[in-house]
């Protein structure tokens, strides 16, 4: 089989290139490792910036998420005594958008059909090939039966884990990464959150974050050692540390049964370049964020959008010069995020490493925070998003 553009991965980043691909009249295909239900059932990102939500308007797929969605014009950082509130909305003019990734992916799935995106799921041995030629083609077997499929270029959006980063030879990777001694554990509930807006608390047993998917879903999260396991975390346990953790409002939490419950380990890593012969990445495939600024998925976006309008202008005009500068123009925004969710993630947890000084340092930034009209507008403009 022959297309223009072969994308691998059917998470947020695959299924965003892909309808902007078709949208432009691009011949593609996504093909993806594990079946759309399994996608699903991932819960991970909550909070979308603007260069999300501007692209599922551009798509004429933001219907359910201007329903369903919660505008936020601000949130909350907490230690044990007191919120911060950074008016998002007052210091940048702008708000974010909580709306779950799974709710995101699903509209894209569910319009996949009628905008003639095609997806193969549950593809095995994803393959590539000739990443450097001119006829680099991706190869799978589904159900027992080999494919190959060849393209003008491939497009890797196939998560931290996938096959795309490592067809980029060692010779010209250059991979920065730094690892958290801690990993978050976090808690789906059908009970009404104990806050309108997230708190980000940083308490002196750890930190911990209120969430939510909807006025009547929470999302909870607190950071637990690398060694610890689910078991470790029967839901009363959990929520009595949630309790103490958020301070202020740990008495406002509703309890309830645990949804879904998992612990995902902390990372930042940025590989560059971001593209290497006809193979360009996007997302988590290239980058991974602490989730503490709530980047991961709005990066995963903005490297899509850079990607798209650059595969849209050569197929369009021939015009190469968007595609050659993809990667340099992504990854200078990748860092600025990188910064942001590191310098949140510094400021909140407790590592263990640190002793009583740090820990008055954390405290010091965040009693400067509360009363500096300036600290608040740079978090408050990172936390938003910064322009494309
Ligand atoms: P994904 O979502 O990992 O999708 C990659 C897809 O590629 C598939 N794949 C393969 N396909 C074919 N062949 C192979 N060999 C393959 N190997 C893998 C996978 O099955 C998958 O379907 O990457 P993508 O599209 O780049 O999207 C990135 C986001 O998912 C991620 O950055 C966010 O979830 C991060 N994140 C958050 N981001 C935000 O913007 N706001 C948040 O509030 C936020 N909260 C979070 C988060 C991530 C979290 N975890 C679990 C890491 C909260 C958490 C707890
Ligand atoms: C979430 O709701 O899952 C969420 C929200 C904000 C974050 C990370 C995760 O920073």
């Amino acid at each position: 089989m022959r297309t223009e553009v072969v994308i691998i991965g059917a998470g947020p980043a695959g299924l965003l290139l892909g309808h902007l691909l078709r949208a432009a009249g691009i011949a593609c295909v996504v093909i993806e490792r594990v079946s759309g239900d399994y996608v699903l059932s991932r819960i991970r990102a909550g909070v979308l910036e603007r260069v999300t939500t501007d692209l599922m308007t551009q798509l004429g797929l933001d219907e359910r998420m201007k329903l369903e969605g919660l505008p936020h014009d601000g949130f909350n950082l907490a230690d044990s005594d007191r919120l911060i509130r950074i008016d998002i909305a007052g210091l940048t003019g702008g708000h974010v958008m909580v709306y779950g990734q799974t709710e995101i992916t699903r509209d894209l799935m569910d319009a996949a059909p009628e905008r003639g995106l095609d997806i193969v799921y549950e593809a095995e041995d994803v393959t590539l090939h000739g990443v450097d030629s001119h006829e680099p083609s991706v190869s799978y077997v589904r159900d027992g039966q080999a494919h190959q499929v060849s393209a003008k270029f491939i497009c890797g959006c196939d998560g931290f884990h996938g096959p795309s980063r490592q067809a980029i030879p060692a010779s010209v990777a250059r991979p920065h990464e730094l690892v958290y001694p801690f990993g978050w554990l976090g808690i789906l509930a059908d009970v009404p959150p104990c806050n309108d807006e997230l708190i980000y608390a940083s308490h002196e047993r750890g930190f911990a974050l209120a969430s939510m998917r909807s006025r009547t879903r929470s999302r909870y999260y607190i950071d637990v050692p690398l060694d610890q396991k689910i078991e470790d975390w029967p839901d009363d346990r959990l929520w009595d540390e949630l309790a103490v953790r958020l301070g202020p409002k740990g008495a406002d939490i509703t309890r309830g049964p645990a949804l879904e419950k998992s612990i995902a380990p902390l990372r930042s890593f940025v590989f560059e370049p971001m593209q290497h012969g006809r193979l360009f990445l996007a997302g988590d495939a290239a980058h991974i964020v602490p989730p503490t600024g709530a980047k991961g998925l709005n990066l995963a976006a903005s490297d899509v959008a850079y990607l798209s309008q650059a595969l849209i202008g050569y197929f369009a005009h021939g015009d190469e010069a968007g595609l050659a500068g993809y990667s340099e123009k992504a990854v200078a925004r990748v860092w600025k995020s990188e910064r942001f969710s590191w310098y949140l993630t510094k400021l909140m947890h407790r590592f263990p490493q640190d002793g009583a000084f740090e820990r008055r340092m954390q405290l010091s930034e965040l009693d400067y925070i509360a009363c500096s009209t300036a600290m608040q507008t740079a978090i408050a403009e990172n936390y938003v998003g910064l322009p494309l």
